[in-house]
């Protein structure tokens, strides 16, 4: 999969990219992510990518001369032809099956905004989707491109060692993850529930199960609710 990323911050997600799962599911090409630097395409000698907005108020606003040139150049480079996706507390609420759907393209296209966002031009002749990834707001796209590229990657073939291990996860299930344990056997004096140490593996599936399905209630009624009516 090739995903690109146009920031006016970069380096907000270049730190992530290179470490863990991201890192390791680039080292084993099974993603390429390229990160395009909107200052790049900014405007004279200092290089403008904002302004100040039209009608007055606080806040500026990305220009759109140098997202227009930056994306018709990652187009023309790299051959992008995918829809544009803006990140924005405005779009539409980024889910585990929005990822498991992503996961299936060939390429991705990513437009971090900043400061108050982008001018409308941008968003009408340029963009074809929005997301937000939840209902607060970050002063950028940068780490809700984080969230979205990495909940995305982890789902590739070849990524996660554990060949099962992103289909047993919270919400892919529709539940959250049941508890976990590892060595020792008794840490300060709590031991590990024994069904655990049983080697019955029905029995363990059975209570993480119940486990799943107990946490989710508490802590999700939402999810809980969603999942009984399945
Ligand atoms: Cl995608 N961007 C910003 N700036 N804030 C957000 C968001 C996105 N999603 C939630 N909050």
């Amino acid at each position: 999969m090739d995903i690109h990323v146009i920031s006016a911050f970069p380096q907000i997600l270049a730190g992530a990219l290179g470490e863990s799962m991201l890192k390791r599911a680039q080292d084993r090409q099974i993603a390429r992510i390229f990160l395009h630097d909107l200052r790049a395409f900014g405007i004279g000698k200092h290089k403008q990518i904002d302004d100040y907005s039209y009608g007055g108020g606080a806040g500026m606003i990305l220009k759109p001369e140098p997202i227009f040139a930056c994306v018709e150049s990652v187009r023309k480079q790299h051959q992008v032809d995918c829809a544009l996706t803006y990140l924005t507390p405005a779009g539409k609420v980024f889910k585990q099956k929005d990822a498991v759907e992503l996961s299936f393209r060939k390429q991705l296209f990513f437009l971090c905004g900043h400061y108050k966002g982008v001018d409308q031009r941008v968003l009408d002749q340029l963009v074809g989707e929005e997301l937000s990834i939840g209902d607060y707001v970050l002063t950028g796209g940068e780490i809700a491109a984080l969230a979205v590229v990495d909940a995305v990657v982890r789902l590739l073939p070849g990524v996660l060692n554990d060949i099962d291990s992103a289909d047993t996860d919270s919400f892919q299930t529709g539940l959250l993850d049941h508890p976990h344990y590892t060595r020792p056997e008794v840490f300060r004096g709590v031991g590990v529930p024994e069904v655990l140490l049983s080697g019955d593996h029905q029995a363990v599936q059975r209570w993480r199960d119940e486990k799943s399905i107990e946490i989710t209630r508490q802590k999700r009624t939402d999810l809980y609710e969603k999942y009984i009516e399945l």
